[in-house]
């Protein structure tokens, strides 16, 4: 059923309504003078049943949210062999998407349903909800705020408190906006991005908006193509230890990656 799905998606064009081509944001990528490569570190088993739509590390271990409707959960996962040592399914008929930690909650979002969900962080029990405008996609905070996107070229930063809205910035590279942000990662300073269907990784300067740096993972996509594998998404970041962690929807493997100068 699932195998099913992800090719129904597929076919459709997946979580995106896309308002440019690919072609578009290959092209807009092109333009960022910023080109990082890769270095694989470590290659750790992850869950090919695992849509992953949020990813980050707390307290030694990933923790992930999943997406599609029926299959959607916040999990904790043990690193090494890819276990998943906690689990809170979401209702059947919600699409999970991004996460993020916050004091002794987990926050996570949805798709198209308009909820997003704090969840408590030992127990994994459901401690409230609240409602907001427009698709949920991405989720990650800087300390101070949570950072969310929502498919658009906007990341708007909510008090974690209320969860509202009160800035957003256009991320744009040379003033053309950038659609379809996705997984979200703060990094030193940085917000790092998937870029829905592309095999890049953003670094978007969080006061301006402005891509400053392009991480290409294309090699790693290459490794994870197959009929029931999907795109590249997930970053998560172990500040402890200064590790970044990236891995794909129903990927096999996850990845431990050093960040080097493209050649
Ligand atoms: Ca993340």
């Amino acid at each position: 059923m699932r195998v099913l799905i992800a090719f129904a998606l597929l076919a459709t064009g997946c979580q995106a309504a896309p308002s440019q081509p690919k072609s578009t944001t290959a092209a807009t990528l092109g333009q960022v003078a910023q080109r990082y490569s890769y270095r694989v570190v470590n290659t750790y088993p992850h869950d090919p049943g695992a849509f992953t739509q949020g990813l980050f590390w707390l307290d030694g271990h990933l923790y992930e949210t999943t997406g599609q409707e029926g299959a959607s959960n916040l999990r904790r996962v043990n690193l090494e062999d890819g276990r998943v040592l906690q689990q809170a399914d979401m209702p059947a008929n919600v699409f999970g998407e991004g996460s993020t930690p916050w004091g002794d909650q987990i926050l996570s979002i949805t798709w198209q349903n308009g909820i997003g969900y704090r969840w408590n962080r030992q127990t994994f029990q459901q401690v409230g909800t609240w409602r907001y405008e427009g698709e949920g996609w991405g989720l990650a905070n800087n300390g101070r705020e949570i950072i969310m996107s929502d498919g658009s070229e906007t990341l708007k930063f909510l008090n974690p408190d209320t969860l509202q809205e009160v800035r957003r910035v256009r991320v744009t590279v040379n003033g053309q906006p950038l659609p379809r942000l996705n997984e979200l990662e703060y990094i030193k300073g940085e917000v790092w991005a998937n870029v829905w269907n592309a095999s890049e990784i953003v670094r978007i300067d969080p006061a301006t908006g402005n891509v400053t740096g392009v991480i290409d993972l294309s090699g790693l996509v290459r490794e994870n193509r197959g009929p029931n594998q999907d795109v590249l998404n997930g970053i998560a970041y172990d500040a402890e230890r200064d590790r970044i962690f990236v891995t794909g929807k129903y990927w096999p493997r996850l990845y431990e990656i050093a960040i080097t100068p493209a050649n």
